[in-house]
């Protein structure tokens, strides 16, 4: 369609054989498969460029009108986590101690969660994923951003991918309620945490959980 006021571009995307693209979706998913949350991190540095990276590749994730209504803030200051870690455990301990149903509790069992958060002060890197709700317009006035949890989400998927193909791990940390990290994090009104997650190598001899995911057929339903 001819837009005269935002001229399109050209765009040719790679395009494979059916046999190509068999074998490459077939390749990737053994990939992502290979992923798993990790609970236990080594405090081995990592460098920021890497971190940058990642983080520019979640930003191409696509977004409601292209407002990219994200923020990632990227830590490594060592008094700053050992804050968010006492403040997400003061939280996390009213969840796991009653606020969370026992089922919930039960549910997390095979996980091995608990209230305690050691992983935030040994990760070498917390990213803060933050939702921008609204940008600040002219005399401060409030301009809504749009689908702001699906495109964060979306984001924050790509994140993760990012954060595998580098070779590092992570983890989806949600405490809950989160307010505490924008307050902690000095954030503006209209930004509002999403998640929170430590990035780095996982700890010598890590153990995860035994599980299995969902086959296709439990999670396709097929209309032919
Ligand atoms: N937010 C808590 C509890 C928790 C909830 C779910 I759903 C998980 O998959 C894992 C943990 C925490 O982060 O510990």
């Amino acid at each position: 369609m001819k837009n005269d006021k935002h001229p399109n571009i050209e765009y040719s995307p790679e395009q494979y054989s059916e046999a190509e693209m068999l074998e490459r979706s077939e390749q990737f998913y053994n990939w992502a498969d290979e992923r798993r949350s990790v609970r236990h991190f080594s405090d081995k540095k990592v460098s920021i460029e890497i971190l940058k990276n990642i983080i520019l590749t979640a930003s191409t994730a696509p977004s409601g009108a292209h407002k990219q209504p994200w923020t990632f803030c990227l830590i490594s200051n060592a008094k700053l986590k050992s804050t968010l870690r006492e403040l997400a455990e003061q939280e996390e301990k009213k969840s796991y101690g009653g606020r969370m149903s026992d089922k919930w509790i039960e549910d997390l069992e095979p996980l091995g969660t608990s209230w305690q958060k050691e992983f935030i002060d040994v990760a070498p890197w917390i990213i803060v994923v933050m939702k921008r709700v609204y940008e600040f317009g002219e005399n401060d006035k409030k301009i809504n951003n749009y689908y702001v949890s699906e495109s964060v989400g979306i984001a924050s998927g790509f994140l993760l991918m990012a954060i595998q193909n580098a070779g590092l791990v992570a983890l989806t940390h949600t405490p809950s309620p989160m307010n505490f990290i924008a307050k902690a994090l000095n954030r503006p009104d209209n930004e509002r945490p999403f998640l929170l997650i430590p990035v780095g190598y996982p700890a010598k001899s890590v153990k995860v959980p035994d599980l299995t995911r969902k086959t296709s057929d439990e999670i396709i339903e097929y209309y032919q």
